[in-house]
């Protein structure tokens, strides 16, 4: 997912669409949701998206939708979030995300796209000390569009300037055309590997197992899961424990039904206590001793 964000008239859709054809060119699949505050859509926006997604028009591979924000200030829309969770979950390859500005919206799309491209363009002048507020967290990548136009050095050199008083977090700046599709092909080398980066910061070696939850009975907590889509992998009675128990795989974990076999068991006495519920959370670990050290030795355990 990558969210471009930008003042109005920057150019952040005629540089998705660029970067959704050379995606295209590459066998990659698209999503494009742009967002549209609703105060514009009588501005021009939405016809000037719709006008753009002529160009795609019949390429199943492109899905495009314009949304409004339907009026909640700041807010991005919960359609337009749950929209490019979908598109992401259905496995387009690419998930690009435009809205207009610097404000709520971006930093809620910041929190959903892996990669975020700021849009400048030249001759913005103080602007770019206007907007740094918002933008400097939420940046991964800079892009100076129009850098056909002059005053693109200019806009590089504050922005850098603005950089050099960050916190360590270093975005890229790059520069593009983007009605001839100039730097395009390295702004999208720029967004994955920014995306990569993000994933393996993502993928801690440390994950979740499986959850434990007890329950009285297996056979009348199952469907709920069910329902919910998950299926039961296996199911056992561990002896020692005097429990039955459900696995049912939820995305690269697990949940674990817990149901006592027997009146005075761990988990008969957890219910007891406590009702039905969160019973363990199982993380895996790489290296258990290590762990176990490392937990020691902190004086956390
Ligand atoms: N010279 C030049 N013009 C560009 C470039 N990229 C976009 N434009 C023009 O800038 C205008 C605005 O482009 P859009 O892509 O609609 O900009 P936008 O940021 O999506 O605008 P809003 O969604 O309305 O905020 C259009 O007339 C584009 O043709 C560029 O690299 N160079
Ligand atoms: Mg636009």
């Amino acid at each position: 997912m990558v969210g471009i964000t930008g003042p109005p008239g920057a150019g952040k859709s005629t540089l998705v669409d660029a970067m959704a054809l050379a995606l295209r060119q590459q066998g990659k699949t698209v999503a494009i949701l742009a967002v549209d505050p609703s105060s514009r859509i009588t501005g021009g926006a939405i016809l000037g998206d719709r006008i753009r997604m002529q160009q795609h028009h019949g390429d199943p591979g492109i899905f495009i939708r314009s949304m409004a924000t339907r009026g909640s200030l700041g807010g991005l829309s919960r359609a337009t979030a749950d929209l490019a969770r979908l598109m992401d979950c259905a496995g387009r390859d690419y998930v690009l995300i435009e809205t207009v500005g610097v404000g709520q919206d971006e930093v809620e799309i910041a929190g959903l796209a892996q990669v975020t491209l700021v849009v400048l363009v030249p001759g913005m002048g103080d602007d770019v000390q206007a907007i740094k507020a918002g933008i400097m967290e939420i940046a991964d990548i800079f892009v100076i569009n129009k850098a056909d136009q002059p005053g693109a050095d200019r806009v590089e050199r504050e922005l850098q300037a603005m950089l050099s008083l960050g916190n360590g977090h270093v975005p890229a700046i790059l520069r593009a055309i983007a009605t001839e599709g100039a730097g395009i092909s390295e702004l999208l080398d720029a967004v994955n590997k920014s995306g990569e980066s993000r994933n393996v910061a993502r993928f801690s070696p440390v994950s979740i197992d499986h959850l434990g939850i007890a329950v009285p009975a297996l056979d009348g907590a199952i469907p709920f899961y069910q329902a919910l889509g998950l299926t039961v992998e296996h199911r056992e009675t561990v002896a020692t424990e005097r429990v039955h128990v459900a696995m049912l795989p939820a995305g690269d974990s697990r949940i674990e039904l817990l149901e006592p076999s027997a009146p005075d068991s761990p988990i008969a006495k957890f219910l007891e206590k406590r009702g039905p519920g969160l019973h363990h959370v199982a993380l895996r670990v790489p290296d258990l001793n290590a762990a176990l050290e490392r937990l020691k030795a902190s004086g956390a355990c």
